[in-house]
């Protein structure tokens, strides 16, 4: 076991313990040419959190912030914990109901985002009631002027300021908390940190909740003990930092040992991507399966000399796809498991123990058990070594339960033990792989979806009488199609495109379905609700 003492807060952990290790003038961040030091982080961070202290933010109150990745996450995030606040993250790009959703659910007292989201949330700021402030970050994709901000969102201001609301930026934040004398406060190890965002089976987003301790228990066991961070690496992400994945690999973990976090704020794509592996030449490139087979079509020559390993997590990465990365780009690719309910990755392959194919092993700090799929607590017998049943994991970095759902965090937290939902095989060796999902949910793009938040979606077109969404396969990646049974009005005619476009419109664009199949009817079970089993058992692309 590893011991925290009491009062921990993780921005001393990751920010401040550099400082007093005499890391100060070390790089930290680099964003495009700028480079911020470790003292420079610190000294923002410091003062953003004096700021948000003197606003009156308290314990366990949460900060939205929906940024994209660029040097001003890194001080919303660490000054979030200097507060003793919590953290939770949004996409900048996600529909504007989505973000609506999540920030009345968390009751957060601050949201740090960027213009276009604040004009996009501004007509019902009136419902967002613990709301007190929204502080704006110029968005560096279409370079607006600091000083010209408030200017350009007059509409926002106005519904804010109707709704009592402060708006202001960031950047005057800090500004305002260089000169504030407020003290942080003490934190606790078992405080709430962060909340981490998962999928329920309504496709509503759950918060799993994190304290203090968890973060830093999976930083020592699995980036230091199991991985290696080092000093002297230079990290660079195709998640964003959102994404506790990515926040994890390209923020947090690097900071754990006094490394570089190189960040780059445009969509990643392999043109992107290829940029800031020629900008920053990192050592360490966390990455998702969709994108490896991307950059394997689409940029053969990419010079990977810098790069000592990748990492890959989020959906199955094929492993006829691992082996071409790797026998073609010659770099070392480690795949994991991890969830939003452990905060990170507890079973992988890694340095000089790669099984293709494979999750790898436990991260040793952790426990894993495969156990019949209708288990009802982790005491249960296993399964025989081979069989497939649900993977269930033991570990000091488990989340304290998902807020406001009792029922959802009975099924899935046992004490130190997590029900993970996802079917798995052990081999004789330890090895773990992955042979689905217990429910219907699935990852598209490394991101769970649920079918029937498309279905609903689908269902609101008129040319649609019924419809079912199912995962297929196309080159490996698992991708949703839809089968649809057509309304008499839309009898003919193809329709596929508009389809594809009216979910893109409605919900997360990654949600949509790749292929869609015209059908007469459904299947139903004997109580006349769809047969998923049999749908995905005969789903083909
Ligand atoms: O795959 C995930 O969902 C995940 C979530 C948080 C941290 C790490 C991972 C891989």
């Amino acid at each position: 076991a590893i011991e925290f003492p009491e009062t921990f807060n993780l921005a001393d952990y990751y920010l401040n313990r550099r400082i007093d290790e005499g890391m100060g003038a070390k790089t930290a961040v680099l964003f495009g040419r700028r480079a911020y030091s470790y003292a420079e982080v610190a000294q923002r961070t410091g003062a953003l959190s004096r700021y948000l202290l003197d606003l009156g933010l308290r314990r366990d109150e949460r900060v939205y912030i929906v940024l994209p990745d660029s040097p001003a996450f890194v001080w919303s995030l660490f000054a979030t914990w200097k507060a003793g606040a919590v953290v939770a993250m949004g996409n900048p790009l996600a529909p504007a109901a989505d973000l609506a959703y999540v920030l009345d659910y968390i009751h957060a007292r601050v949201l740090i985002t960027v213009p276009a989201v604040a004009e996009a949330l501004a007509p019902q700021l009136n419902e967002h009631r613990d709301l007190d402030a929204i502080l704006l970050v110029p968005d560096v994709a279409t370079g607006e002027d600091p000083e010209e901000l408030l200017m350009l969102t007059a509409s926002l201001r106005e519904a804010a300021e109707s709704s009592g609301i402060l708006v202001g930026t960031l950047a005057a934040a800090v500004a305002e908390g260089e000169s504030s004398s407020h003290r942080a406060p003490l934190v606790q190890r078992d405080d709430m940190a962060c909340w981490l965002f998962t999928s329920g089976s309504t496709g509503r987003p759950k918060a799993a909740m994190h304290s203090h301790r968890d973060f830093a228990f999976n930083t020592e066991v699995y980036a230091k003990a199991t991985l290696g961070y080092r000093a002297d690496d230079i990290t660079v992400s195709v998640p964003r930092l959102f994404f506790g994945y990515a926040t994890g690999t390209n923020l947090l973990f690097p900071f754990a040992v006094g490394a570089t976090a190189a960040l780059f704020s445009e969509p990643p794509e392999p043109q992107s991507l290829a940029r800031a592996i020629a900008l920053y030449r990192p050592s360490i490139v966390t990455n998702v399966p969709t994108m490896l087979g991307k950059l394997l079509a689409s940029a053969p020559d990419l010079d990977w000399s810098s790069v000592r390993f990748q990492l890959s997590a989020g959906e199955a990465l094929p492993p006829t796809l691992l082996a071409r990365f790797m026998e073609h780009h010659g770099t070392d690719i480690y795949d994991g498991i991890g969830s939003a309910e452990m905060f990170h990755i507890y079973c992988t392959n890694r340095p000089g123990d790669i099984k293709p194919g494979s999750l790898g092993r436990v991260v040793a700090g952790y426990e894993l058990k495969v156990l019949p799929t209708d288990a009802e607590g982790p005491g249960a017998a296993e399964v025989t070594p081979g069989d497939t049943g649900v993977l269930w994991v033991k570990g000091d970095s488990v989340a304290l339960g998902y807020y406001g759902d009792r029922d959802k965090s009975w099924r899935t937290f046992y004490g130190h033990w997590c029900r993970t939902g996802d079917l798995f095989s052990c081999d004789a060796e330890g090895y773990l792989w992955f042979r689905g999902r217990a429910d219907d949910l699935f990852k598209v793009n490394g991101r769970w979806m649920a079918p029937q938040e498309v279905e609903e979606c689908l269902l609101q077109h008129p040319a649609v009488a019924a419809c079912a969404v199912v995962p297929i396969q196309i080159d490996g990646l698992t991708k949703p199609k839809a089968l649809v049974v057509r309304t008499a009005a839309y009898a003919e005619g193809d329709i596929t495109t508009e389809l594809q476009r009216h979910v893109r419109d409605h919900i997360a664009r990654h949600k949509y379905p790749r292929v869609v199949e015209y059908v007469a009817d459904l299947p139903k079970n004997d109580r006349g609700k769809l047969d998923r089993k049999a749908l995905k058992a005969g789903a083909t692309a």
